[in-house]
């Protein structure tokens, strides 16, 4: 070997190899590259506990809380975590998800474990509808309680103006029923979130982009008029999961109940693609939004509604599903951002990662920083943006004049809400979850002086204080 090869060899890096860089430099370049910064004008804040990335449903079901773990990573690769207020939230108390679900149901939640010996009825029924699609698993009290708390602190935040985007990606669970779980769905962290925005705003929109009908959301506010339910779905009532959400499913059929008119559906049949269901999304939530004026909007982010997913049958790429999320976005009202289901990780990785930058407002490059942690689950392409119509098995059975006849009956309903009184600002409940929280502090920072007072006359003393020498 002669003597300028070895030169070459312990050369240093070219301009723009990475290689030598630490992984704090290799973001901060990311942040640079992609013009990652705090959005002006406005807070996005970011609601994530870790713990539920190690849950496990069990080796043949398709839900993977893992695939959060994946999402985080991607969104710490771009730097993204650095534009937003980030928060590790504790989990929901048992009186927390009480605020909706029967007491019974959640005590059974909280003591049952798989070595329970669970005995199906005479029917083969699971009690609480516990079974193959929402199984007893290790683990399972925590996991609905963390995720349910991420949700509920996401919209403190929003009901307190410290954000005015809120994000909890492990929330979304819209199957969850009172006294039952369903889908995968154990507690409706979704119905919970609304509650706490009802104390504070008068009106708020529900938007359900997963490519199954949100039941559970629709089901606990059919009879109100302070929350209207909007969503977009596969729709097949005998083979396709929950079989509700038609589009004469519109809320009570008497007039004179409030809930009446207020819950809006949107069936689809297989294959959707990316601009009919972009023009659809913006043709039916645009007059929902004029004409209901709602102060806060919630919105779940379903990625089993993208092409190649495993229980999905949709055609959409990541940045249709996203171009909804934007759309949203505009009407400038506090906004709740929940995950729900997706079940081809990668992809939802890919998509929440994507949505992420939209509710900051950037546009990331394409291709993934190639120290993104499991970058090889991402190969061969390592891209954001995959082409993902193309690995769909579904042509589009949805033809112009079906999309055109559900918008049509979706205005229909929301002529009648337009004739309806609005629901003004009445009597605001006051939110005991907010004073309780506050007087807990005050305990806190009570209790952290004394401690300090404390250790200053122990250090005084020749006590503990031995130490910060
Ligand atoms: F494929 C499976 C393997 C193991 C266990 C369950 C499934 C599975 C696939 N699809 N289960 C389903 C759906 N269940 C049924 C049951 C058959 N019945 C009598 C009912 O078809 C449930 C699909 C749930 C979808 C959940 C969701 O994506 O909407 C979601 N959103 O937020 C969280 C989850
Ligand atoms: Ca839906």
């Amino acid at each position: 070997m002669t003597r300028s090869a070895v030169v070459n060899d312990y050369n240093h890096p070219q301009p723009g190899a990475t290689s030598t860089l630490t992984l704090d430099e290799k973001v901060a370049r990311e942040i640079i590259k992609n013009g990652i910064q705090r959005p002006k004008g406005y807070v996005v804040s970011y609601h994530a506990n870790p713990e539920v990335e190690r849950m496990h449903f069990g080796p043949k079901h398709p839900m993977k809380p893992w695939r959060l773990t994946l999402t985080n990573k991607i969104i710490v690769a771009y730097g993204m975590h650095e534009a937003m207020d980030v928060y590790v939230p504790r989990a929901a108390t048992y009186q927390e998800m009480t605020e909706y679900h029967k007491d019974d149901y959640i005590e059974f939640l909280s003591r049952i474990t798989p070595k329970d010996k669970l005995e199906p009825d005479n029917n083969n029924v699971w009690p609480y509808n516990m079974g193959d699609d929402c199984p007893v698993f290790d683990g399972l009290y925590d996991y609905c309680s963390l995720y349910s708390g991420a949700s509920l602190d996401a919209a403190r935040k929003l009901t307190n103006k410290q954000s005015n985007i809120a994000i909890n990606w492990s929330g979304g669970l819209h199957h969850a029923k009172k006294a039952e779980a369903s889908g995968f769905c154990y507690i409706n962290d979704i119905v919970l979130a609304i509650l706490q925005l009802l104390l504070y705003h008068p009106r708020v929109l529900y938007i359900d982009i997963d490519v199954h009908h949100g039941d559970g959301v629709e089901q606990a506010f059919w009879s109100t008029d302070r929350v209207m339910t909007l969503s977009l779905h596969k729709y097949d009532k005998v083979n396709y999961f929950p079989g509700t959400g038609g589009s004469d499913d519109i809320g009570p059929r008497n007039n004179a109940n409030p809930g009446a008119h207020h819950s809006l559906n949107v069936p689809l049949q297989d294959g959707i693609d990316d601009d009919s269901y972009v023009q659809l999304f913006k043709d039916v939530v645009g007059p929902c939004c004029d004409i209901y004026q709602p102060t806060a909007i919630v919105i779940q982010c379903g990625a089993d509604s993208l092409g190649g997913d495993r229980l999905g049958c949709f055609n959409l790429n990541i940045r249709a599903h996203g171009a909804c999320v934007e759309y949203t976005k505009k009407f400038g009202c506090p906004l709740l951002v929940l995950g729900g289901g997706g079940y081809t990780p990668r992809n939802v990785a890919r998509l929440w990662a994507h949505e992420t930058s939209i509710c900051i407002g950037t546009e990331l490059h394409r291709s993934l920083p190639s120290h993104t942690p499991f970058i090889e689950h991402f190969a061969p392409d390592k891209s954001l943006y995959p082409e993902l119509s193309q690995t769909g098995r579904y042509d589009n059975k949805n033809s112009d004049k079906y999309l055109r006849d559900i918008v049509a009956s979706v205005h229909e309903q929301l002529r009648y809400v337009e004739g309806s009184p609005s629901v003004q600002l009445q009597h605001v409940p006051p939110d005991l979850g907010a004073v309780r929280e506050e007087m807990e502090r005050e305990i806190e920072e009570e209790r952290d002086a004394k401690d300090h007072g404390r250790r200053r006359k122990e250090r005084g003393a020749g006590g503990r204080g031995e130490y910060a020498h």
